[in-house]
């Protein structure tokens, strides 16, 4: 389905099989937005330029790459996905972008990772993220192939027991943290192949007892790295703390 000129709208009540839909002129207005009640979107190729929005939410069921090769699923300006089974999958399932300017992505159930990759057509990318489901299993991860990552509010967090994946790849392409990143089940990692790690003033890495793993090719900027249990972190500890053989003086 192309589109001249406009918006593109589609409300549906089963699993839907996104093929081929692309506006033709590249402009703010001509966003594409697909809604289903019930089961899947599987998405081909969904072409909204480099102005369009895209905005896919699956109420039932999970946004999935719908093609074999690794070609971009969704070329667009924003995108803002919503799924309860997950968004993306490990491997080749992974769902692959080539966005303007950011990614909004949430997972509601049980069950489902957010596995999105960034290809080096889409360059530099803004992220929020969140597994919201406190039993959930699913992981959050991203790569971006060549292109800087800056995590926005709200930020990335997993209620459930998942972990988090950022990584970014391509000579000088940073990773920016301006808004925490919360595991309370799972590991977080951050991870820069060739550039720096740099986290705003204020800023936490967090999980509840699980390992933070922060890597650069260049510096790394720490605001806070919180691995403590959560029980420590809600009840005080009363530390004793002793020096043999120092004296005040
Ligand atoms: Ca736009
Ligand atoms: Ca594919
Ligand atoms: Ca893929």
């Amino acid at each position: 389905m192309d589109t001249a000129n406009g918006a593109v709208t589609v409300e549906a009540g089963s699993t839907i099989a996104v093929e081929d839909v692309a506006s033709l002129t590249d402009a703010d207005d001509n966003d594409i937005s697909i809604h289903t009640t019930a089961g899947d979107i599987e998405v081909h190729v969904m072409d909204a330029q480099t102005s369009g929005d895209v905005t896919l939410t699956a109420d039932t069921g999970k946004i999935a790459d719908g093609t074999v090769a690794e070609s971009e699923n969704i070329v667009g300006d924003s995108a803002v996905l919503t799924a309860r089974d997950g968004i993306g999958a490990p491997g080749t399932g992974n769902l692959n972008l080539a966005l303007t300017s950011s990614l909004s992505a949430t997972n509601t159930g049980e069950t489902g990772d957010i596995v999105v990759y960034q290809m080096a057509a889409g360059g530099d990318l803004s992220l929020d993220a969140v597994q919201s489901n406190l039993l959930g299993s699913g992981n959050i991860t991203l790569v971006i192939e060549n292109g800087t990552l800056t995590v926005v509010s709200p930020g990335v967090s997993v209620a459930g027991t998942g972990s988090v994946l950022l990584q970014a790849e391509g000579d000088g392409k940073d990773i920016t943290i301006h808004t925490d990143l919360v595991s309370s089940g799972g590991t977080v990692t951050v991870i820069s192949d060739g550039g720096s790690v740099t986290m705003a003033e204020g800023t936490t890495l967090q999980t509840d007892g699980r390992a933070i793993d922060v890597q650069a090719d260049a510096n790394v900027v720490l605001g806070r790295l919180d691995a403590r249990a959560a029980a420590d972190r809600t009840s005080p500890v009363d530390w004793t703390i002793s020096l043999p053989g120092v004296r005040w003086v």
